[in-house]
């Protein structure tokens, strides 16, 4: 058929879904099969995700998928499932907020200094990186038990195929990959006594990942063979993929519940300063590195929202975009803001350690939150450019956050750049555009980038105002390095 029709599995820390997007010469569309929320679950030990009910939404998303030419797969970064000898997951899943790695980086640097490890690895310091929560699980019953360790998709690629793997791109946030040689950091994870033979071989975005065992064929519906593709199986990996930019000249930020702010470049950046600035280097499609910074996101504005009762989003928007601008701003890199709970006291109490005008109403609490993200994605767009010495002249933003106007247009008057937001399910789309790469639908990176284009809705925002201002705004955070302990 002249029309291909490819399952994207894309798990958020908010939300989970099965999309279809169906690839022809020259025409790519993306429809929703099914969205089911990721709601972790706080038991006694801790925070942790409820794998199952994920498993069992993306089981009835293939269902209402329909025929499909492939299925792939990718979610949140640097979690994982432990099997035992029988290929049993071992508990749930450990949630990357949770508090075990609170302090354990100290410890890590005590053996592997904090530079060393940035040399070796071009991982910034965030306490989730796996190789903490690793070290921080060492002693644990579980981890003594264990055979095999499978990131989230490879988890869920597993239970589909019966067959293991752990992709690259979602390796590279483990603090465990060299980003020069694309492969494991042997010596560093010797030094603190990880063993990699818990990890399956690496595979690469396109690369076959099995297909979906009767089982599950049975349980959705559909009819065999059905490949399962590896794609860039970290979700910002893959969002990146689909920025539909023209050239190298652009920034992008990825927004959902995390800002990933950064550039695309062909080779690691692993100087001193750059570390010092906590910048990351994660591996992306084709030989690409993606420099980047993480920022709380739109993380902070969920957890107000839960604190409120979820209040209507939309009209609160409209309330905050009619607040004076830039009246209190917080360090929106600021791991303070990482674990759950009294976010808006949380907020409050930032503007007021600062000396700033302490936010009040909800909408003056959105809106401080708004200008906080616009700020920290300037920062960060600006720290990147210099670090990297590549200029740019437009921001893509991408993802969940492209339908929050208010953010895009306060992020192009930060910046002082025009922002292009657009495509909303950018982890879809770059997810359905490898499994159409490796079936010869679409050409090169470039050529992908061209398509989306082309086909998908994208709205422009042009700067307004002086950037100054934000300039302003930046140094009442002086003193708060963005996220380093
Ligand atoms: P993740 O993949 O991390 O779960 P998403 O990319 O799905 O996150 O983005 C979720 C975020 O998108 C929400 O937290 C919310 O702030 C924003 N969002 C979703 N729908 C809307 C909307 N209708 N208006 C404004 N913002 C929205
Ligand atoms: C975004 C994301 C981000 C990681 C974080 C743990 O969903 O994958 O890139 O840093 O989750």
């Amino acid at each position: 058929a002249a029309v291909k029709s490819y399952a994207a599995v894309d798990l958020g820390a908010s939300s989970g879904r099965v999309m279809v997007g169906r690839v022809g010469p020259g025409s790519l569309e993306l429809t929703e099969a099914h969205r089911f929320p990721n709601r972790p679950v706080r038991v006694p030990e801790g925070l942790r995700w409820d794998i199952l009910s994920l498993y069992a939404g993306v089981l009835d998303g293939l269902k209402a998928a329909g025929t499909v030419d492939s299925v792939g797969i990718d979610s949140w970064a640097v979690d994982y499932g432990l099997l035992d000898a029988d290929g049993a997951l071992l508990g749930n899943p450990v949630h990357y907020r949770d508090s075990r790695t609170d302090h354990v980086a100290e410890k890590v640097w005590a053996t592997v200094p904090a530079a060393e490890l940035y040399a070796a690895t071009g991982l910034q310091y965030a306490p989730f990186n796996t190789l903490y929560q690793l070290t921080a699980a060492r002693e644990s019953a579980q981890l003594a038990q264990a055979r095999q360790l499978l990131l989230i998709p490879d988890l869920l690629a597993y239970w589909l195929t019966g067959e293991q793997g752990t992709e690259l791109t979602n390796a590279s946030t483990t603090q465990l990959i060299d980003p020069r040689t694309r492969d494991w950091a042997h010596g560093i994870a010797d030094r603190l006594g990880i063993d990699l033979g818990l990890f399956a071989p690496l595979r690469r975005p396109g690369d076959p990942a099995g297909v979906l065992r009767p089982v599950v064929l049975e349980e959705t519906g559909l009819a065999g063979p059905v490949p399962v593709t590896a794609v860039a199986s970290h979700d910002t990996a893959s969002a990146v993929a689909a920025v539909p930019a023209d050239g190298e000249r652009f920034a992008y930020i990825c927004t959902g519940t995390w800002s990933l702010a950064g550039l695309e470049l062909d080779a690691p950046v692993l100087t001193e300063e750059s570390r010092t600035a906590n910048f990351t280097n994660e591996l992306g499609l084709d030989g690409t590195v993606r420099y980047l910074r993480n920022i709380m996101g739109l993380w902070l504005l969920q957890e107000c929202l839960r604190a409120w009762g979820d209040p209507d989003l939309g009209a609160l928007l409209l309330d905050a975009a009619k607040v004076p601008a830039l009246r209190s701003v917080v360090d929106a890199g600021d791991s303070a803001f990482l674990a759950p709970g009294r976010m808006p006291e949380r907020i409050a109490e930032a503007c007021r350690a600062s000396g700033q005008p302490v936010p009040a109403t909800r909408a003056e609490i959105t809106r401080c939150i708004l200008d906080s993200l616009a700020l920290a994605h300037r920062t960060a767009v600006e720290d990147a450019q210099q670090l990297a010495g590549r200029a740019v002249d437009v921001v893509h933003i991408v993802g969940g956050g492209t339908r929050n106007a208010l953010l895009c247009q306060l992020t192009a008057d930060a910046c002082g750049l025009p922002v292009v937001a657009g495509p909303t399910e950018a982890a879809a789309l770059g997810n359905v555009l490898v499994q159409a790469r490796a079936q010869g639908r679409v050409g090169d990176l470039a050529a992908m980038r061209r398509l989306l284009a082309s086909t998908q809705p994208l709205t422009r925002y042009e700067p307004r105002g002086d950037t100054r201002r934000w300039e302003a705004a930046r140094a009442r955070l002086a003193g708060h390095p963005p996220g380093l302990p």
